[in-house]
């Protein structure tokens, strides 16, 4: 270690000392990869001692979207945590948010970065970011994920570094970081392939502006995934059949890239792609890349991994750096300014494949608010993705809680893709490809592929009773029926009549 830096080492007590009340904090980590572990828990520990001494302290807190317990957890729990933005998937967070004692913001994954820079979001006073290292030359090669570290660590006032020995050096050279040029004076972003690079593997800081390097060596928290369950893999089915079909119908350029969200069904799609004989290679210009990439790459079918973060399950962590040096050329990890990048998404002809909480009979997606009200996770890099991909793909299972809930119901309570921007709808019923329809058109065949048969005859009667009692038959909403099925939940606890 370079005397330069080693003289910049201290605690993670001493780091979360230099933190004051009320600042804004910019965090590195997505989903939960590459974010600070042990600063956050030590500030939560001295926010602790000061509420308890009766004065006050808060901060709000940045991120690129969902982290780990170390920080989203610990912060909520101490009760220090005012503010947070942009997504974040945490139980205790979550239920702050929903009893009104943390102010969200949630806004596309996209727009974080410029929505900093330009101040339309305050401003980070400090960042605080998990590296794999940093030279006497300011630069800063980051650990598991881009998100929106490069702009946090330019807009803060001073810089707090987590050195995490976990992924070891061997992950330098797999970060592209690139900042826009200002708005106004931008030209188009180069990135014509998923594995084309137009920035450098670190982030360039003025050497003064890092006031501690904290060294750790922890993995990230990322609970293992479980194999998938048989609606996982029927979704997945009816995904890969209609691709082929696509295919057929000479409607799907050879080479598109995928995207692919969150979570078991997501990991699911990927893991039947590996298994698929009629692909022969997969690319991803993703967000979240997870352990089925390791399927892939054993069917000898990955051809690039274009994403902003890491999130691996352990065993994924640790085969990731059993074999860093052969894996890192086929990986480019980016700020999410670039990885959910609208122009490059629409460029390339992405494929996205996302998770919905419910959806409507007329195309309308809800992937955020249970019952209109109460915030799940947020849109993370779900729009960005969706209303620019070549072919936009939701996915959920028809019914939840055991049947009390169907995921398709007359209107969503909230509105996160409207029906102007989705295309493809798929359930472990079926899929259905409302491309070129009317909105009549589209609930007759989201009914009848999508639907649970347990609320397929009453979804079909609100259609109809539309059809001969709405003021307008373009779109047959009646407002006074609407929300029968949410209201009888709320009332009932079940859906059904
Ligand atoms: O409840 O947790 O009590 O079991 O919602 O649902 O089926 O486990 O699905 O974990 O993939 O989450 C939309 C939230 C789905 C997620 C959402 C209940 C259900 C369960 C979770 P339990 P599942 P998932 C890339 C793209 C927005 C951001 C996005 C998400 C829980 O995918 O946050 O797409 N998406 N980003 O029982 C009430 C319904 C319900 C319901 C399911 N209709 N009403 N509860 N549930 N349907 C990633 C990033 O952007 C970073």
């Amino acid at each position: 270690m370079h005397p330069e830096i080693q003289a910049k080492l201290i605690t993670a007590e001493e780091a979360a000392g230099l933190i004051v009340n009320g600042e804004v904090l910019g965090c590195s980590g997505f989903t939960p990869s590459g974010y600070p572990k042990v600063v956050p828990a030590a500030l939560a520990e001295r926010g602790k001692k000061i509420l308890e001494s009766g004065r006050e302290f808060g901060v709000s807190v940045y991120t690129g979207a969902s982290v780990g317990d170390e920080l989203d957890g610990t912060l909520a729990r101490a009760g220090i945590m005012k503010a947070r933005t942009p997504y974040q998937s945490h139980k205790d967070i979550r239920e702050g948010i929903n009893n009104g004692s943390i102010e969200f913001f949630d806004l596309h994954l996209s727009h974080v970065a410029q929505q900093v820079r330009h101040g339309f979001l305050k401003k980070p006073t400090t960042a605080i970011i998990e590296a794999v290292d940093v030279t006497q030359n300011g630069k800063v090669y980051l650990a598991g994920s881009g998100g929106v570290s490069a702009t946090y660590m330019m807009m803060a006032d001073r810089i707090i570094i987590e050195l995490n020995h976990f992924y070891g050096k061997g992950l330098k050279g797999i970060h592209d970081v690139y900042i826009p040029e200002e708005t106004g004076r931008r030209r188009p972003l180069p990135i014509y392939t998923p594995a084309d690079r137009l920035g450098t593997p670190y982030v360039q800081v003025p050497l003064e502006k890092i006031v501690g390097i904290v060294e750790t060596n922890l993995p990230d928290s990322m609970g293992n995934l479980v194999a998938p369950d048989a609606d996982s893999l029927a979704i997945a089915r009816h995904i890969m059949e209609f691709l082929s079909h696509e295919k057929r119908k000479g409607r799907l350029p050879h080479g598109l890239p995928y995207q692919s969200g969150v979570g078991n069904v997501a990991n699911a799609v990927l893991s039947c792609m590996a298994h698929d004989d009629a692909l022969d290679s997969v690319s991803l210009y993703t967000e979240v890349i997870q352990d089925s990439i390791f399927e892939l790459i054993d069917a000898g079918k990955l051809n690039v991994a274009s994403g902003c973060s890491l999130t691996l399950s352990k065993a994924g962590q640790n085969r990731f750096i059993s074999q860093i040096d052969e894996l890192r050329p086929k990986f480019v990890l980016r700020q999410q300014e670039i990885s959910n990048n609208p122009e490059i998404i629409r460029r390339l002809g992405t494929i996205s494949m996302n998770t919905a909480l419910e959806f409507d009979i007329f195309g309308n997606v809800n992937s955020t608010h249970v019952m209109g009200s109460k915030m799940m996770n947020g849109i993370g890099g779900s729009g960005d993705f969706t209303r620019n991909a070549y072919l936009p793909i939701f996915m959920t299972t028809s019914i939840a809680k055991g049947g009390k809930i169907s995921s398709i119901v007359p209107m969503v309570t909230h509105v996160d893709h409207n029906e102007h921007s989705t295309q493809i709808f798929v359930t472990e019923q079926g899929l259905a490809d409302v491309r070129g329809m009317s909105p009549v058109k589209r609930a007759r065949a989201i009914i009848e592929k999508c639907a649970h048969p347990m609320y397929k005859d009453m979804l079909t009667e609100y259609l109809d009773y539309g059809l001969k009692h709405a003021p307008s038959k373009h779109t047959p909403q009646v407002l006074d029926r609407a929300f029968e099925m949410h209201l009888r939940l709320a009332q009932t606890g079940t859906m059904q009549a």
